[in-house]
């Protein structure tokens, strides 16, 4: 591999190692970048950490015919418990091709129609807990207890009784510490005492890793009891349903690191999404009121309307505020990529296979050079910048995000209803704060709600 520009001028690992805070890396970079240039590199526990900050380099990186998505040790380090399921796989392994050649048809917009009543419906129900409270709402958690729901229940036919109980499912919690110890085991991976700590952090938490397992068994018990039902879910398809062309299925384990992978990736980085977006509305009260005017104008005087799965494209508002906040805070903070050949990049820097480089959004997507030099302000009706490739929230290429349109379809739909029911209003002295558990998520963040009535 290449050695990549450090910000010490010379590689000084325990240094960084030291003051990299590891609850909180994203933010540290953030705060810390600059003058460490387009590209750097960090040494954390003796493996390299290559930073892409430039957008340029970033439109770069992107380009397929010269590079692919890459496994950094973080996401490594989830292999124990994601196994080859679709998000950890690397490029070339077989499940990759046929859990993606499955699955793209529970992505497709019939698919989408057949799940719109039911996120609509989880929905209403978080609105009658709402309505039930004092209207004061922790945002990030019940927009997890949302999305959570509606993973659940549209791809796996399982409920988790989120608006019954104000605690987090018990799987949510074993779930974050799962992978939590995950990430941490893959940046520890080099030293020379990781399989002594590694083993120590399993015995530590035995009882939430074998809580998942467990969990992931019951679904799969469960479904192959009752048989058919629900069998166009993304559960039904994994279990039933043999490769078109080559007539293989998933085997049982694939299936478990699958369903982790979904209902993983399938709710914590859309609640975020919606959480910054909640945020950001409250915080920028002519835009909310804009995004209020488009809901009454497409769903009109009725707070309780429910758009249509065809109105939910219509809210263009809506959309560009959800675009804008996964701009400044992407909820899934950055992809790993290396080069297919070894190639220069920028023209300047040799990278081999052996190497990889994360295209971290949170900087790339600010990048003043082609955001303009308001690059950090939030406005939803931003021109978008001329060189393509530059906003990637849901990465890039074939491993791209195969729920992009699951979570813009129930994000948008949800701020949509959210701001036509109600008036919401944040609280002025909240500094943002962030929760990096394995995405962004606003933490301590709470808004109030004030029930609309019919403007008759
Ligand atoms: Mn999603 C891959 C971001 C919602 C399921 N997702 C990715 C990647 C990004 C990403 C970035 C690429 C990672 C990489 O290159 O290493 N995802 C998001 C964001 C949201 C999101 C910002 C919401 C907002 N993702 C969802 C939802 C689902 C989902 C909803 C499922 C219902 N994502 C996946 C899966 C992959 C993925 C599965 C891996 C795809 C693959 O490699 O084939």
């Amino acid at each position: 591999g290449h050695t990549f520009p450090h910000p010490s001028g010379r590689r000084r690992w325990m240094k960084d190692a030291a003051s990299m805070d590891p609850d909180r890396p994203v933010q540290y970079i953030l705060e810390h970048h600059r003058g460490l240039g387009p590209i750097f590199e960090i040494v954390v526990f003796g493996q390299k950490f290559v930073f892409v900050t430039d957008a340029e380099l970033a439109a770069e990186l992107n380009d397929e015919s010269r590079f692919a998505k890459a496994n950094s040790p973080a996401l490594d380090g989830l292999r124990g418990i994601a196994g080859d399921g679709l998000f950890t796989a690397y490029n070339e392994e077989p499940n990759w091709q046929l859990a993606h050649d499955l699955l793209v048809p529970a992505f497709t917009k019939q698919a989408m129609q057949r799940y719109h009543p039911v996120m609509a419906e989880t929905l209403d129900e978080l609105f009658a807990v709402w309505d039930a409270g004092d209207g004061r709402i922790d945002v990030s958690s019940d927009m997890t207890r949302l999305t959570l729901e509606t993973i659940g229940r549209t791809g796996f036919s399982t409920p988790f009784g989120s608006f019954t109980t104000s605690e987090v499912h018990p799987f949510v919690s074993a779930m974050v510490t799962a992978l939590t110890l995950g990430r941490r085991k893959g940046v520890i991976a080099a030293l020379p005492a990781a399989r002594l700590l590694e083993r120590r952090l399993d015995r530590k938490h035995a009882d939430q890793l074998d809580y998942v397992r467990t969990f992931l068994d019951d679904i799969v018990a469960g479904r192959r009891r009752t048989g058919s039902e629900g069998s166009d879910d993304l559960l039904g398809i994994m279990l039933d349903q043999a490769h078109p062309e080559t007539g293989e299925r998933l085997s049982d384990e694939n299936i478990r690191y699958q369903i982790l992978t979904f209902l993983v990736a399938g709710h914590e980085t859309t609640s975020g999404a919606l959480s910054f977006a909640s945020y950001y509305l409250v915080r920028h009260p002519d835009v909310l009121a804009k995004a209020q005017a488009e809901t009454d104008a497409i769903l009109g005087d009725d707070p309780d309307a429910t758009p249509s799965y065809e109105q939910v494209a219509r809210f263009r508002y809506l959309r560009k505020v959800l675009d804008e906040s996964l701009r400044l805070w992407p909820t899934a903070p950055g992809y790993a990529r290396t080069p297919r050949q070894t190639t220069l990049l920028g023209g300047r820097w040799t990278m081999t296979p052996d190497d990889w480089a994360l295209v971290f959004l949170p900087l790339v997507q600010r990048d003043p050079k082609v955001w303009g030099e308001d690059a950090e302000a939030f406005d939803p009706e931003r021109p978008r910048p001329r060189l393509a490739g530059t906003a990637k929230p849901f990465g890039t290429g074939e491993r791209a995000c195969i729920g992009r349109q699951f979570a813009v379809h129930e994000a948008t739909m949800a701020l949509a209803r959210i701001l036509h029911r109600y008036d919401i209003a944040g609280d002025p002295s909240y500094a943002l704060r962030i929760d990096e558990r394995l995405t962004l998520m606003p933490e301590g963040m709470e808004i109030t709600l004030t029930r609309r009535t019919p403007s008759v």
